[in-house]
């Protein structure tokens, strides 16, 4: 405290302490010389009137040499205490009258130079004198010059007394200006304080956008938004660690469901259905396709029954629904109902392959794979959208469902339910990143894309980046009011939140049983690999996509064999890679890309008995994936781009043994939970490389310590959470809005009576 104000004193003192100085040494000096010139002039003008007076008793006392009449017209003359003395010299330069107090070596100036910068001045040792002469001419002829001596010692006096003054006038008036520049400060401050603090407190966040000028004092104006967003993430995180000790829990859930959403019913629409039923000789097969939405979006169907609504993608998907297209999901332990919707080969052309995933999936992410945007297919994406719409339209059995859509297949099917069913609660989840505003601009129906999403009550993101950015792509192509502190966005006169919830997994339940521990998985993969039990086995879990880093992961394998040729043949790496999109030619490139890599590493370094690089291009099942995830030493998800990344949160959960090191990239949403990873940018292939290194080598104790933190994390962030916290949002706002319609319902009624 002491040396802050010490510090603060030296920083208000040593300013005012130049100045002073400069004061002392420039301007008073200055000032000082001004004063003598002045005053020399005066002098000047003085010894002219005075020579004017004398000239004409002198004209007539000289030529007679009356010395006694010029004594006494001298003396008379310098009873003016400035004249100091009067001399006459005549034409031969002799000095003939004089006065007593006539210097002696002034003399008739003959060889004297007077000094500074005013000649007429001259330092005497009786002090500085101002000498000035008058020639006397008679009928032409010179008869002398008269001296006139004036004593400068009062303007030096005058002079100090000016500087003194000057100085101490100056000294005061700095006191008193540092000493209200300092309250003025002090004052503004304490208003700055109490303005943060009333927006901290809520009390100044406006309620409409108009008020918000009104009542933001306006020097704070341009710090509100910034502060506004900061409280809003401050609150969303103090939020989403609020009591994590609180486990959920699919019963919890469930209890959510019964109690805050009492009775209501809850639709969930996507693209991808959780259950494929496909024809094989064998008979039909039902599968679980490889997608992050539906692993987080089928934990929470288990737990809250209702009907999810899909297209029907599967070649067997057909003869196994009943008349109003529903059948019993899942298949071994029926909870819920899943409503398939068929779509044509053109429409899902158009629609999935053409405009959602040539489109929109590589506009939002950042993998430098430029979209493609055909009218065809857009006109496609509207239709099926519509389809969609259609069919949560027909499936609701009230007005106001609780609808979840899910990603950017359907963003316009928002806004087509709520034009049919204003009631309704529509959350909408975004599992992809949203691009800048920039970026978005691309899209030619980017306002449409737009509207159609702003249809939703509850629109949600993984990451408060991708919220902003979202705002802030809004703010740029639609009118609308924007509330930034509260996140909602008021378009066409109704209210959308704008919230980020970070998606997760199930945390997996006790009965496992028939899932191999770690151990057996270590020793069932090795043998299925052919590896030796003690081999170093890395893994990577993927749709086969081009934003999922897969190249760049290689690349760091071979990087990290060549810089640690010791691993060679003693480490293995696996990539599952289940097929995805493989109908588009981008997604066959990527392929191509990399299996030509992995060929090139293998044949560089593999033996008779060692391949480093061993791809699965195969759908597994999520219990095949677990033992492989377990039999691991390290995971690497090296994604260039990815919303949340679910593998790297399966990986964890998989590690009952607390054992294994997770590589992560550090442009998924997992980074900003999962912080004991090795987190890498994947671009740096050295940095990967180094890491890989790290991993193999780390210290069991290390490996435990961050397998320890970032399970609790996934465990109390689990994915019941997710959704729990987006369905008791939903809950707020519906019981919000039936509050509203009651007080308007009954403000119409009295309005009546009143009539
Ligand atoms: C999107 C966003 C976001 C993989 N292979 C198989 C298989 N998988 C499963 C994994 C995991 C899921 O697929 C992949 O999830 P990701 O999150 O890694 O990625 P996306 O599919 O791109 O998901 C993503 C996610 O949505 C959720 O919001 O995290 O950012 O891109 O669960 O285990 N599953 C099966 N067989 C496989 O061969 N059954």
């Amino acid at each position: 405290m002491k040396l802050r104000s010490l510090k603060l004193s030296f920083r208000f003192v040593v300013p005012l302490a130049l100045v002073l100085a400069m004061f002392a040494y420039i301007v008073v000096p200055l000032m000082d010389d001004l004063t003598v010139r002045w005053f020399v002039r005066d002098l000047e003008i003085r010894s002219q009137s005075l020579a004017n007076a004398l000239q004409d008793p002198l004209l007539e006392y000289v030529p007679a040499g009356a010395k006694k009449r010029i004594d006494q017209l001298f003396d008379r003359a310098i009873d003016d205490e400035r004249l100091y003395a009067l001399g006459f010299c005549d034409d031969n330069g002799k000095l003939l009258y004089k006065t007593r107090t006539y210097p002696d070596s002034i003399g008739c100036r003959d060889g004297l130079k007077p000094q500074g910068p005013n000649r007429s001045l001259l330092r005497l040792p009786q002090g500085t004198v101002h000498i000035s002469e008058r020639e006397l001419m008679q009928d032409g002829t010179l008869l002398g010059k008269l001296i006139l001596v004036h004593d400068m010692s009062f303007i030096e006096r005058r002079s100090a007394d000016t500087k003194k003054y000057a100085i101490i006038i100056f000294v005061l008036l700095a006191i008193v200006i540092s000493f209200i520049t300092v309250l003025v400060a002090h004052i503004s401050f304490l208003g700055w304080m109490n303005s943060v603090k009333s927006i901290l407190r809520g009390e100044l966040l406006p309620k409409t956008e108009s008020s918000k000028k009104e009542k933001t004092p306006s020097e704070m104006q341009p710090l509100m938004g910034d502060l506004q967003s900061l409280l809003h993430e401050y609150r969303q995180e103090r939020r989403g660690q609020e009591s994590p000790s609180q486990l959920w829990t699919p019963d919890k859930l469930k209890s959510l469901l019964q109690v805050d959403l009492a009775g209501d019913q809850v639709l969930v629409v996507s693209n991808r259905e959780p259950y494929i039923h496909t024809e094989t000789p064998n008979g039909i097969v039902v599968k679980r396709p490889a997608s992050g939405l539906v692993t987080a979006v089928e934990a929470v169907m288990r737990a809250c029954s209702g009907t999810w609504i899909a297209h029907g993608s599967g070649s067997g998907d057909r003869q196994t629904v009943d008349s109003k297209d529903h059948v019993k999901v899942p298949p071994k332990n029926p909870s819920y109902t899943l409503r398939r919707v068929w779509l044509t080969e053109q429409e899902e052309k158009g629609y999935y392959y053409g405009f959602s995933n040539e489109g929109l999936w590589p506009l939002c992410h950042i993998a430098h794979v430029r979209p493609v945007f055909r009218s065809s297919d857009w006109d496609q994406y509207v239709a099926v959208n519509q389809r969609f719409a259609d069919a949560v339209i027909q499936e609701a059995s009230r007005d106001d469902p609780v609808v979840l859509v899910q990603d950017y297949h359907l963003a316009l099917l928002p806004r087509m339910v709520r034009d049919v069913l204003p009631k309704a609660t529509i959350i909408t989840f975004w599992h992809i990143p949203w691009p800048n505003s920039e970026s978005f601009g691309i899209c030619p129906w980017r306002e449409e894309i737009l509207d159609g999403l702003l249809g939703s009550t509850i629109l949600g993101f993984h990451t408060p980046f991708h919220r902003k950015n979202f705002l802030e792509t809004v703010d740029r192509y639609l009118e609308t009011r924007i509330e930034t502190e509260a996140s909602t966005i008021t378009c066409r006169g109704e209210l959308t939140q704008v919230e980020n919830y970070p998606i997760s997994i199930a945390w997996p339940e006790d009965d496992t049983a028939d899932i191999l521990t770690v151990e057996e998985s270590r020793a069932e993969i090795r043998k299925r690999l052919s590896l030796a039990p003690d081999q170093l086995l890395g893994i990577g879990v993927d749709r086969l996509d081009y934003t999922k880093g897969i190249v760049e992961r290689f690349a760091a394998v071979e990087k990290m064999l060549e810089m640690h040729p010791d691993l060679v043949g003693k480490f293995t790496f696996v990539q599952i890679a289940a097929p995805s999109r493989s109908s588009l030619e981008e997604y066959q490139n990527f392929e191509t890309r990399v299996r030509a890599l992995m060929d090139k590493i293998n044949q560089r370094f593999s033996s008779a008995d060692y391949t480093p690089i061993i791809l699965k291009a195969e759908h597994h099942e999520q219990d095949e994936l677990t033992t492989y995830y377990r039999a691991a030493d390290v995971c690497m998800v090296t994604s260039l781009h990815d919303g949340m990344n679910l593998v790297a949160k399966e990986f964890v959960a998989a590690r009952t043994d607390e054992q294994g090191v997770l590589i992560l990239s550090q442009f998924t949403g997992a980074a900003r939970e999962l912080h004991e990873a090795l987190i890498i940018n994947p671009y740096h292939i050295e940095q990967g490389a180094d890491a890989l290194y790290r991993a193999l080598r780390m210290p069991k104790i290390e490996q435990r310590e961050r397998m320890r933190s970032m399970r609790a994390l996934v465990k109390d962030f689990n994915v019941y959470r997710w959704a729990g916290h987006m369905l008791l949002d939903a809950a707020r706002l519906r019981q919000r809005e039936r509050v509203m319609s009651k007080i308007h319902s009954h403000s119409r009624a009295s309005l009546r009576r009143v009539q």
